[in-house]
C-alpha cells in the first residue's frame, strides 16, 4: 500500500481524505482546511499526516542545541493575564533586576563549555533601555564572539525602539550591529484581536509583531515564531495566527522554526481556565506542520511539555525538542510546568531521542550540524 492510500484509509471523511491528497501532492492547503483538521482530524490521521511531511523533510533527523538562558528582569510594565512571571514595576522589589555585569557573570559561567547559544528573554523593564541591552550585546561578543546571541521578542523591542525614538528598522540595524544575531519566537501569543485583546491587550499588536521580524529578515536575521495555545482561542484563531506567519515567511524565508507553546495555568489571571489535553497538544503540533508548508522546523519546548509529552510529539510532526538550557528558566516553572529546574544534560537529550527511534543531531541556532549522535557509538556517560 501506498503513503496515500495507508494514510487516506485512516479516515471515511472525504473534507480531510481531499486535505491529505493535497498534503501528499505537495499543494498548499487553505484556511478552511486547516479549520477541517482541528475539527475533524482524528488523532490517528493528524499524526500520520503530520509524520509523513516530518520523514519526508527531515527523516529520523531530530535536532536540538546547546544553549542557556538569561532573562535580565521579570518587572514588566505589561500585564499579560496569562502570565504568571512578571511583576509590575510599582512592585519591582519582588522581581528581580540583573545588571550587565551579573548576566556577563552568567555568560562567562559557561566558560569552556561547549554551548553554541545564549537565550536572553525578559519582562519589559522602562529603565532597560536600548543602550542599556547594546551594552549588553557587545559585552557578550567582546567576550565569546563565536556565541550565537538569540534575544529579545517584538514586545521589550517595541518598546526599546520607541523609547529611544527610532524606526524598527534603525532599531532592528542597531542591534544587529551591537552583536544580536537572531530573533526568538516569544511575545507572538495569539495575533487575532478578538483573543489578543483579552489575554494582552497593552503590548505591540500583530502587526508591530510581524514588522519586527520582517525587519530583522530584512537584515538576514532569522527568527522563530510560536503561538500559545489552550486557553480562549478558537480553532479559527489558530489558523489565522498561522496564516498571517505562513504569509510572512512566503515574503522574506526568515523564520526558522514554528514553537506552539500550551498554556499552563498556575498562579495567573487565567487560572480558571483549564489546560488543553495531551491529544489537543499532540493536534496542534500536527496542524502546524501541515499549515506551515514553508517552515522547515517545528519544535516542541520541553522544558513547558514536560521530557515524555515532548518525546511523544516526535511522532507528531516536531523535528527540534529545543536544548539542554542548563539554568533555572522560571517563565514555565512559575506558571505550573511540572519542570522546576529545567536542565537536561546532552547525554539526557541524545537517550531521549534514541529511546523513541529517531536520529539526535546537535545543531547550532541555524540549524547546523554541531554533532551526529546517530552515527557514532555514544559514550552515554562522557557526555555533560
Ligand atoms: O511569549 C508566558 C509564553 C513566551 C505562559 O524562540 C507562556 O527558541 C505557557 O517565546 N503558559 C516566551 N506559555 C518564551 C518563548 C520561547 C521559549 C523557548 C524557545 C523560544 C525560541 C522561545 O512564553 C511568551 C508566552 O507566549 N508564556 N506565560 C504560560 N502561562
Ligand atoms: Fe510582560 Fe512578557 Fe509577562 Fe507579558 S508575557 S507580562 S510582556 S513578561
Amino acid at each position: 500500500m501506498n503513503d496515500m492510500n495507508r494514510i487516506i484509509d485512516i479516515t471515511k471523511d472525504v473534507a480531510l481524505r481531499n486535505i491529505a491528497e493535497k498534503v501528499i501532492n505537495n499543494t498548499r492547503i487553505s484556511f478552511d482546511d486547516g479549520v477541517t483538521l482541528f475539527e475533524k482530524g482524528s488523532l490517528s490521521f493528524l499524526g500520520a499526516l503530520a509524520n509523513y511531511v516530518r520523514e519526508k523533510k527531515h527523516g529520523d533527523i531530530t535536532y536540538f542545541n546547546r544553549n542557556f538562558h538569561i532573562e535580565p528582569t521579570n518587572v514588566c510594565v505589561f500585564s499579560c493575564k496569562f502570565c504568571s512571571y512578571s511583576k509590575l514595576y510599582a512592585h519591582k522589589e519582588e522581581g528581580w533586576e540583573l545588571t550587565v555585569d551579573q548576566m556577563m557573570n552568567i555568560v562567562k559561567s559557561y566558560d569552556g563549555k561547549p554551548v553554541t547559544e545564549v537565550h536572553i528573554v525578559g519582562g519589559v523593564h522602562p529603565k532597560m533601555t536600548l543602550p542599556f541591552f547594546a551594552d549588553l550585546l557587545k559585552a557578550i561578543k567582546a567576550h565569546r564572539p563565536e556565541l550565537h546571541i538569540k534575544g529579545f521578542t517584538p514586545v521589550e523591542l517595541d518598546y526599546m525602539f520607541k523609547k529611544a525614538k527610532l524606526s524598527v528598522e534603525e532599531g532592528m540595524k542597531f542591534l544587529h550591529e551591537a552583536g544580536l544575531d537572531s530573533l526568538p519566537g516569544g511575545g507572538a501569543e495569539i495575533f487575532h484581536p478578538e483573543v489578543r485583546t483579552q489575554i494582552c491587550e497593552d503590548k505591540v499588536d500583530a502587526e508591530g509583531w510581524l514588522h519586527i521580524h520582517k525587519a530583522a529578515h530584512q537584515l538576514g536575521m532569522h527568527s522563530n515564531a510560536t503561538m500559545l495555545f489552550g486557553h480562549i482561542e478558537k480553532y479559527w484563531h489558530r489558523i489565522d495566527h498561522m496564516e498571517r506567519l505562513r504569509q510572512l515567511q512566503d515574503e522574506t524565508g526568515g523564520f526558522n522554526t514554528f514553537i506552539p507553546l500550551k498554556f499552563r495555568n498556575k498562579d495567573n489571571d487565567m487560572s480558571y481556565i483549564n489546560e488543553s489535553s495531551t491529544i489537543e497538544d499532540l493536534k496542534v503540533y500536527a496542524v502546524g506542520r501541515l499549515y506551515l508548508d514553508n517552515f522547515n522546523h517545528v519544535k516542541a519546548y520541553w522544558p513547558m511539555l514536560g521530557r515524555q509529552n515532548a518525546q511523544l510529539t516526535l511522532g507528531f510532526g516536531v523535528n527540534d525538542i529545543d536544548g539542554t538550557i542548563d539554568d533555572t528558566t522560571k517563565i514555565y516553572s512559575m506558571a505550573g510546568s511540572e519542570e522546576q529546574t529545567p536542565s537536561m544534560s546532552t547525554a539526557q537529550l541524545v537517550t531521549l531521542i534514541k529511546q523513541v527511534n529517531r536520529k539526535p543531531i546537535e545543531r547550532d541556532t541555524l540549524y547546523n550540524v554541531v554533532t551526529d549522535y546517530s552515527t557514532q557509538d555514544v559514550d552515554l556517560a562522557s557526555l555533560n
